[in-house]
């Protein structure tokens, strides 16, 4: 094999290995939350332009981030913890209140309207590579506070 059949194959495992998939995020917002509360809710909306999910968030305001779901247990909503969020290829995926969310625990302050709260998204694709996104939540003032109940 001569060296430019090497270049070629060189060429051909660098672009298998380097991260082609990109992740739209749309309208990331935290919650305003009161001095002494410590849990926090993030929300946003994103969209990935390959099969991707969503397997870890960190927040430097925050000891930690969890995935969390809302689902119907007896006729009451509650939270579960979940450890991975699907983000199907070219869909559109709201983390809402109500719905899919990122919960932060241990607020090491309180969250002020119109502060930017960074978080670290890590994504991960179809084969099981990882990248680190970085967004920056807009906190906002949400009347009424429907306070996360956890058990
Ligand atoms: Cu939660």
């Amino acid at each position: 094999m001569n060296m430019w059949n090497w270049l070629l194959i060189l060429g051909l495992s660098l672009s298998a290995n380097a991260w082609a998939a990109d992740i739209k995020i749309d309208e990331a917002w935290t919650r305003a939350t009161a001095p002494g509360q410590h849990i926090g809710g993030a929300f946003m909306t994103l969209t990935a332009d390959a099969d991707l999910s969503l397997v870890d968030a960190a927040s430097p305001v925050a000891s930690s981030v969890e995935m969390h779901n809302m689902v119907m247990d007896k006729d009451v909503m509650v939270m579960r913890r979940i450890d991975r969020i699907a983000l199907p290829k070219g869909k559109a995926v709201p983390l809402a209140p109500g719905g899919l969310h990122l919960m932060l625990f241990g607020l090491k302050a309180p969250l002020k309207t119109g502060e930017r709260v960074p978080l670290t998204l890590t994504v991960r694709d179809a084969k099981g590579k990882t990248r680190q996104i970085e967004v920056k939540a807009e906190v906002r003032e949400i009347a009424g506070g429907m306070m996360h109940r956890h058990h």
